[in-house]
């Protein structure tokens, strides 16, 4: 880093950055002004001076990455995205938070070139920077280990801007305790320490000293008071930043102390500019304080514009020795280059010559039929990694063949830097963030498991998994009441439908071994999030679970030998009791079809031949079986259906007598059927 220097263009330049958050919020009335003009020069330092990107080339592998964790700060993101020539214009800012605008209220993840994560719920950056940090350090050790420090193409920096929301946010605290132990020297997170957050001063909930706090998770820490006259002091943390991107053994907390809403005269150091327009007036006098002119809006002097943009130069320049460094690893080892090659594409080997199959007559639990799956595919697919919350032995999501994700510094037995077996702690929210961190950073197909009950705890992550689009794949098993004696607080009741309830999401439950592989392959195959719901207790390998018909997300597993009077639709451990029921009625003359149903999602898809060729329209007598939430199932079975479910919480008690007590029987979903035949003979 050349020695600092700061001229009256870097400094109009910032000027500049505040003035455009000052006037995008006044334009559109309404937005966070007063965060964006304090991390104006934090985030001008990151782009023009720190991080190595390159604005023509946003998806460089090469580049560092940047969350804005806190989301609602966007402008501070989008300020220097337009700087820096990412494609936003003048216009675009002024377009600020209206309809199909480039610039939303929240950075939204490929919505807007350059925004590397979704961030707008408070903590959910932190944990995806970590998860980008973490997927660094297993693609720099996992491609060019041998390489010495920071001279491979694959080593890169996370940047983070955090508030104080992100750090009072429980999901943060987990990640940055994880990264502690992962000792990620590659991240830094600079926190925006104003004291301020809507309901006023942070005294109010948050009084602890964050840096200590971050001392005793194993980070450095390096504070940076503001100037006396309040503005962030420029050439301290300008020197906080080299020496972050320095402290290779552990992650560094940069403590900013800064004073929202400066230099306004009125709204500075006030909650009321944390998410309310200034006021013209406002605006106008902290233009003059900046030396600009109070009548003029959306005002960048050419001058100003040029000397943000000479950053692209930089960018290709760094992009160019990268490309050296890249092409010479390239020469060196070309096996692993072809793997890059095949990463890049996101090709994946032919995997029907790589899953197991299971054999029909055996019984195994879904949960260890995935074990299987995944160590059957672990050799030939690198980019599979992840875990558990300390659930490993119960999710089987650990590849056997692999060590443990920890730094070389760890005392852990078997630490390997890239490890592919990672020890997220009980951390459930974290891990989510983590994974869709490690999707985001690319090359990665990362999963991570606990118990289904406990996605709850990281539901915030799945649906940012699902609004991105990343590839994060959850594992949740231990799926219903059928876990048994650990009794109701571990038994899922209503999960199912509550995650079958987030747009774009998948939620796939497997009836039996072989649909577990099938699951597991389409997942991969399809590149989406998707949550695999597993079952503790063995099941039947079914002779009829066809492959084929998971994909497509439902399926006739048996087709009726009668005239069909009634569709039995089942997912998981309950296709094979309803395929017993199914014997029964048949005995006494009805036709029943029985329609496994791994995932709605995948079902919805299908043209609505197919649809209706599985639940033909024709036949009103349905029953759904689940040992869930009976929610969502009475779209499926109509005004003459029913629904056997579970509307209540489990006890503790052994599977098969809560199964019993519960209607889950052959007798019980036989006699349900028989009704919905009545129902719809009568009408
Ligand atoms: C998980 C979550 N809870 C609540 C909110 C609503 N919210 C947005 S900003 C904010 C707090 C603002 O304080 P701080 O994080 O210190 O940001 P600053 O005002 O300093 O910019 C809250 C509660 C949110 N975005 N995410
Ligand atoms: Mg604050």
């Amino acid at each position: 880093m050349p020695e600092f220097t700061w001229t009256q263009l870097d400094e109009q330049a910032v000027a500049t950055a505040r003035a455009l958050a000052m006037d995008a919020v006044q334009k559109v009335g309404n937005g966070h002004p007063g965060t964006a003009m304090a991390l104006a020069p934090a985030a001008y330092l990151l782009f023009q001076r720190h991080m190595r990107h390159d604005p023509n080339d946003p998806k460089w592998m090469g580049r560092d990455r940047f969350v804005l964790s806190c989301g609602h700060s966007s402008l501070t993101l989008y300020t220097q995205l337009y700087f820096s020539g990412y494609g936003l214009s003048l216009d675009d800012l002024k377009a600020f938070r209206t309809q199909g605008s480039l610039t939303p209220g929240h950075p939204e993840y490929g919505h807007t070139t350059g925004v590397e994560t979704t961030t707008g719920p408070l903590g959910a950056g932190v944990a995806n920077a970590v998860g980008m940090a973490m997927s660094q350090r297993y693609w720099r050790q996992t491609l060019d280990s041998s390489a010495a420090p920071d001279t491979s193409p694959f080593d890169h920096h996370v940047w983070v801007i955090a508030s104080d929301g992100d750090l009072e946010e429980g999901v943060s605290a987990e990640a940055s305790s994880l990264a502690g132990t992962q000792a990620l020297g590659n991240l830094t997170v600079i926190y925006d320490a104003n004291r301020i957050s809507i309901e006023g001063d942070t005294h109010l909930a948050f009084t602890e000293d964050v840096a200590l706090r971050y001392r005793a998770y194993g980070w450095h820490t390096i504070d940076v008071p503001h100037l006396p006259d309040g503005n962030v002091d420029i050439t301290n943390l300008d020197a906080a930043m080299t020496q972050a991107r320095a402290h290779t053994t552990a992650p560094t907390l940069i403590v900013m102390h800064s004073v929202i809403a400066w230099p306004a005269p009125h709204a500075r150091g006030t909650s009321k500019s944390h998410g309310s327009a200034l006021g013209a007036d406002e605006v106008a006098a902290t233009k003059v304080l900046l030396g600009m002119d109070p009548d003029v809006t959306f005002h960048v002097s050419t001058q100003v514009l040029d000397h943000v943009r000479a950053v692209r130069n930089r960018g290709a320049a760094a992009h160019q020795q990268w490309l050296d460094s890249y092409t010479r690893w390239r020469e060196a080892c070309p096996d692993a280059a072809a793997l890059l090659d095949r990463l890049s594409a996101d090709d994946l080997p032919n995997l029907q010559d790589l899953l197991p199959t299971f054999d029909a007559g055996t019984a195994i639990a879904t949960r260890a039929a995935f074990g299987v799956v995944v160590n059957a595919l672990a050799p030939h697919l690198p980019e599979l990694w992840g875990g558990s919350s300390d659930l490993a032995e119960s999710n089987n999501t650990s590849i056997h063949s692999a060590n443990s994700f920890l730094p070389a510094s760890s005392d852990m037995p078997g630490a390997d830097p890239a490890g592919r077996v990672v020890h997220f702690g009980i951390r459930e929210h974290a891990m989510g963030g983590i994974i869709n961190g490690i999707a985001l950073d690319g090359l990665s197909r990362p999963f991570g498991g606990t118990f289904l009950v406990f996605s709850d705890y990281m539901r915030g992550a799945v649906r940012l998994a699902a609004l991105m689009g990343t590839r994060s794949s959850f594992i949740w098993t231990h799926d219903s009441i059928g876990l048994g004696e650990d009794g109701p607080t571990h038994q899922p009741v209503e999960h199912l439908w509550a995650l079958r309830g987030i747009p774009r999401f998948s939620v796939v439950r497997p009836a039996d071994a072989n649909e577990t592989a099938a699951a597991f392959a389409e997942i991969l195959r399809r590149n989406l999030p998707a949550g695999l719901i597993l079952s503790r207790q063995a099941l039947p390998v079914l002779a009829q679970a066809q492959a084929e018909g998971v994909a497509r997300g439902g399926y006739v597993i048996r087709a009726a030998t009668n005239p069909v009077t009634v569709v039995i639709i089942a997912t998981g451990s309950e296709v094979t009791l309803s395929l017993d029921a199914a014997e029964l009625l048949e005995a006494q003359g009805e036709g029943v079809q029985v329609v496994s149903m791994p995932c709605v999602e995948w079902f919805h898809e299908q043209p609505v031949t197919y649809r209706d060729s599985v639940l033909p329209p024709t036949v009103r007598a349905r029953v759904a079986v689940e040992a869930g939430g009976s929610l969502g199932w009475w779209r499926y079975v109509g005004d003459c259906g029913a629904v056997v479910a579970v509307d209540d919480f489990g006890a503790s008690t052994d599977a098969n007598t809560l199964f019993g007590q519960r209607g889950f029987t052959a007798d019980n979903v036989a006699e349900q059927a028989a009704k919905s035949i009545a129902k719809a003979r009568r009408i």
